[in-house]
């Protein structure tokens, strides 16, 4: 594959330098992860001059170079011109650069791409330039990058979003959110209350392909026009619907997360929250502030001010950007993952003020993390619906692996614990019929011969290969990111809600590696499900929250304890939980039954030791645990009535900083300090008895703090500026 006649013009090029820009760690590679990649020398191809007149061997090197980078961020790089690798001052003078253009575009144009202008920029030693390099697809086939969209009550999320994938500006009075709404009461109302769904598609030099038909869009069209599509998750502001959006953000897997914020209403209700959220999970954040057409100089400035005092606070620790140009979002869109960078765009939905530099930016986006093809299959469902016509649908996303059409997979975990064999009798993608879908990529499924109520959100659907077992119980390293006074089993189990990608349920903390937790607390804490079992795999990102409480972890390990799952029995009421000492946490032996108490002492190792617990894989060793802790804790009781005595119309709010730095912590330490597989030594699995007993005393207990007060129960847990 010789690119003789282009690069002969090219090299004809006289005196010519070129240069390439600098690779592995891939400043231009947006977003793009690194992929896997055979050893290739390319210290010949290292200085700025290279492509004014390269080799025939270098010009290979360069295709090479460039092939790979497009792969590893599927399908597009962003690529600069005039700077070299090897020390050298950036830029090009006039003829070398634009021999080097023309060695780009013949290189581009080789491997099937497009090479569009970002911009171009005066260095020490003349120009510099940044293009982007986007592959022309199949007409089947496109990237996917999903946003999240955040943010107060009113900021304007929906009204954006119609306004950007319509093409029409709103009229302030909520004309462009109308055709986004799903639910009647949505219409009513004007409020977003679901998780909704929205595309923008670019073609592959970056133009909107979105064209509404009598105002309504025909997403096939767009999917088969574009070379990619940002798929919006329009998400509810109102507090009310916070399960949701936190639902939303761990089920859904966005790539990045859009804060949308009022100009004249500023940082108020669930912004920080949302803004914590995205954090918690690791979520790159860029903010859109809305209605600066109808916001007062002064108080724009104001919340601007505070916007980016809380940005860079320590918990944050973003470098703020205001986006002004094109050049800037250029400078933004190709550093956000790596540098930390929060954009912030000023909008308006009703003038259109901006609006084109948001388009840019979102066409610049890239998927932050794209699954591993090879990988056995393995997808998670995020919503179910019952098709007149065709039956039964799962939509959801491929987490890794490449699902096929007719392909039999295992779906599961049923509230027994088995996964059964189901065909995929037809695929979409974002409603174009497929062939198939990769990971990474969002698509629904029409399965045959089931019913929609057999169906759970978080349930899955395998390869055989990966021999699915679901788990009951499993272990987590926690932080505590607020907590109104300190979760301790002192006074029963505690539970809470558990979101870990699009699982959503209830779980009581049945052991935790200290004795008290507190907010920025780190520990080791054993969960179990009180519904149904899930399916779950080290390493996943979880939140916990309940009433004003929330905490995020990182799944240590499941804990596959077979008769746990058949034994589950029905709730003993008379054996409720409450007023069970720490130390009354009942653990049976496989064998036997006698109860053997796991006191979670002060200097815990207690905790995590069950050498004397007669628990029954014997592996239990408080050494193990990634964190020990002997320090004593407070101990203030965390039921409801605690809450109304110690927290509950406690009007003292947390230190923003203190607050966000614990969120930062997690997103930093959570992936790294876990040693995944470790955990099974930490805490031990009961026995099939075991199980059963917690399992009713987890029921009874549930009744204590159900999932409903979760939902609701959120107006305070804002992070509170300082
Ligand atoms: N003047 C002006 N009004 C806007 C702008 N953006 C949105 N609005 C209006 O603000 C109101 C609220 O907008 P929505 O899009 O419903 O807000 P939302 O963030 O989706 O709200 P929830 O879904 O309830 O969380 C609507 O009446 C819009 O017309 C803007 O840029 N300028
Ligand atoms: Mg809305």
């Amino acid at each position: 594959m010789k690119p003789s006649t282009t690069k002969q013009a090219n090299v004809g090029a006289q005196s010519s330098i070129a240069g390439i820009n600098k690779l592995p760690d891939g400043f231009a590679s947006a977003n793009g992860s690194a992929g896997e990649r055979k050893f290739v020398d390319y210290s010949s191809i290292r200085e700025k001059t290279v492509l004014v007149g390269p080799t025939e061997e270098q010009f290979d090197l360069l295709m090479i170079r460039l092939e790979e980078r497009i792969s590893a961020s599927r399908g597009e790089t962003v690529y600069e011109i005039g700077i070299g690798e090897d020390g050298s001052e950036n830029g090009l003078e006039q003829d070398e650069y634009a021999a080097s253009l023309a060695t780009l575009q013949s290189l581009a144009a080789m491997l099937g791409a497009e090479c569009v202008e970002l911009r171009t920029r005066k260095a020490e030693k003349g120009i510099t330039g940044q293009y982007l390099i986007r592959r022309k697809v199949e007409e089947d086939d496109f990237t996917e990058v999903r946003v999240a969209v955040v943010g107060n009550v009113d900021a304007g999320k929906s009204t954006l979003l119609g306004v950007l994938t319509h093409g029409e500006l709103d009229n302030g009075r909520g004309f462009a959110r109308q055709r986004l709404f799903r639910h009647k009461h949505e219409i009513e109302s004007g409020r977003t209350s679901s998780v909704g769904n929205d595309i923008l598609g670019f073609d592959s030099v970056g133009n909107v392909v979105n064209k509404p038909d009598h105002g309504t869009l025909d997403w096939v069209k767009i999917c088969e026009k574009s070379a990619k599509v940002i798929t919006f998750i329009d998400l509810a502001g109102h507090e009310r619907y916070l399960k949701t959006t936190v639902f939303g953000m761990t089920g859904h897997a966005p790539d990045f997360g859009m804060l949308m914020i009022g100009a004249n209403s500023g940082i108020v209700g669930m912004t920080k929250e949302h803004l914590g959220l995205a954090l918690a999970l690791s979520v790159p954040v860029f903010v859109v502030v809305t209605k600066i057409d109808m916001c007062p100089p002064n108080i724009l400035q104001e919340n601007l001010k505070l916007l980016y005092k809380i940005l860079k606070s320590q918990g944050c620790r973003k470098v703020p950007v205001m986006v002004k140009t094109s050049d800037d979002v250029v400078l933004s869109a190709t550093n956000f993952v790596s540098e930390r960078l929060c954009p912030i765009f000023q909008v308006s939905n009703v003038t259109g003020e901006n609006l084109d530099l948001l388009k840019m930016f979102l066409n610049l986006l890239n998927v932050r993390t794209t699954g591993n093809d090879a990988l056995p299959t393995e997808f998670q469902i995020d919503d179910t619906y019952a098709v007149p016509g065709v039956g039964t649908v799962v939509s959801g996303i491929t987490l890794q692996g490449i699902v096929r059409l007719n392909d039999t997979l295992l779906l599961g975990p049923d509230p027994l614990g088995d996964f059964q064999p189901i065909a995929i009798k037809s695929i979409h993608r974002k409603r174009m019929v497929v062939r198939e879908v990769r990971s990474g990529q969002t698509a629904s499924f029409a399965l045959k011969k089931i019913k929609r109520s057999q169906i759970r959100k978080g349930m899955v659907m395998v390869s055989q290969a990966l021999n699915p077992q679901a788990c009951w119980e499993f272990d987590c390293e926690i932080l505590v990111l607020h907590h109104p006074t300190t979760i301790s089993s002192k006074y029963g189990r505690w539970s809470a809600m558990v979101h870990c990608g699009s699982i959503r349920q209830t779980a009581q903390i049945l052991q935790m590696s200290k004795e008290c937790l507190r907010t920025g607390d780190k520990a080791v804490v054993r969960f179990r499900f009180i519904k149904n079992p899930e399916y779950m795999k080290p390493g996943q990102r979880m939140v916990f929250r309940e009433g004003r409480t929330k905490a995020v972890g990182n799944v240590i390990q499941p804990l596959y304890t077979p008769g746990s799952i058949q034994q589950r029995s029905k709730p003993n009421k008379m054996q409720s939980n409450r007023g069970l000492t720490t130390a009354g946490i009942v653990m049976q032996s496989g064998s036997g039954s006698a109860s053997v108490n796991m006191p979670l002492s002060k200097g815990s190792s207690a905790t995590v030791d069950g050498s004397a617990s007669g628990m029954d894989n014997g592996t239990a060793n408080s050494n193990s645990s990634p964190i020990h802790d002997s320090t004593p804790v407070l101990d203030i009781g965390t039921d409801k009535r605690n809450h109304r005595l110690q927290g509950g119309g406690n009007k003292k709010r947390l230190n923003m900083g203190g607050m966000m730095a614990a969120t930062a912590g997690a997103s930093t330490s959570a992936g790294t300090s876990l040693a995944p597989g470790s955990s099974g030594k930490v805490l031990s699995a009961g026995g099939p008895a075991a199980s059963q007993s917690a399992v009713a005393s987890n029921a009874s207990g549930a009744s204590n703090s159900g999932a409903s007060s979760v939902a609701v129960d959120m107006s305070k847990l804002s992070i509170a500026s300082n």
